[in-house]
């Protein structure tokens, strides 16, 4: 039902939201598929908090920012954090540490969209504009960083939005390029297509157009839902081999009863 483009999203809401029957809040991560909780804000921290950047490891691990500085239980091993940290969950362990130090980026920001590229290189934006490697990018861009090295690029413009005002604040690259996003903001236009802050944008950089990857209007309209963190979760061939052989023995098993 909520599937875009044949796979499942792990993502975060700006408040609180309902994907059919399952109701969360701005700091935790839901996958779409169930859909089911993947990380419990009131398990997880101290203090209520907003999750506002997420990507998740092949191994499971969780990667996250938050909006304001926030702390693990003592349970989860306490880790004190700034908004401008990266965190990863163990879900082995189920105790978090630093990826990456706020200090590194050598200012204080707030990380408000991040996707891991293959590389190790990040591609993240900020809450407001900020000088990275030297060069001032605004909250509407996306900043391709390698973090050995703290340089920095421009991997996409706040400008392609057609000379608005935008806030990226959720954001993952796919293998092929592609750019899946959101901004903080309703009504933007990026390649042909007119979008809110609550849908998820499929961006083609080759071809400069876009499409709708995931609609606010799966939400329940109980509230009008910004989407402030995305992972797209890969999805690999042999999963829908498996997926076919299951429904297939569903459909021995059910003849079965019958
Ligand atoms: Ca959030
Ligand atoms: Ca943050
Ligand atoms: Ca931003
Ligand atoms: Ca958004």
């Amino acid at each position: 039902m909520n599937m875009a483009h044949g796979t499942s999203i792990n993502l975060s809401s700006s408040g609180p939201a309902t994907l059919d029957t399952l109701h969360f809040a701005d700091g935790d991560i839901i996958n779409t598929s169930g859909p089911t909780m993947i990380f419990y804000e009131n398990e997880m921290f101290e203090g209520a908090e907003d999750i506002n950047a997420v990507h998740v490891l092949a191994n499971g691990n969780i990667l996250l920012s938050t909006n304001g500085d926030a702390q693990f239980t003592a349970t989860h091993g306490g880790l004190v954090f700034k908004n401008g940290d990266i965190v990863e969950y163990n879900i082995s362990t189920g105790i978090a540490g630093l990826y990456y130090e706020e200090d590194g980026f050598g200012t204080n920001l707030n990380i408000d969209a991040f996707s891991l590229l293959s590389n190790g290189h990040f591609v993240l934006s900020t809450n407001s504009d900020e000088i990275l490697g030297g060069t001032l990018y605004k909250n509407g861009d996306l900043v391709e960083y390698d973090p050995t090295d703290g340089t920095a690029s421009r991997f996409f413009s706040e400008s392609l939005f057609g000379g608005a005002n935008a806030n990226i604040d959720a954001v993952h690259v796919l293998p092929n390029g592609d750019i899946v996003l959101s901004t903080e903001e309703d009504c933007l236009t990026l390649g042909g297509l007119t979008f809110k802050d609550g849908d998820l944008v499929l961006y083609h950089p080759e071809l400069g157009t876009a499409e709708m990857f995931f609609a606010e209007s799966n939400f329940s309209v109980e509230y009008d839902v910004n989407i402030d963190g995305v992972h797209v979760v890969p999805l690999p061939a042999s999963i829908w081999l498996f997926s076919s052989a299951m429904l297939g023995l569903v459909g021995i098993a059910r003849r079965k009863k019958a």
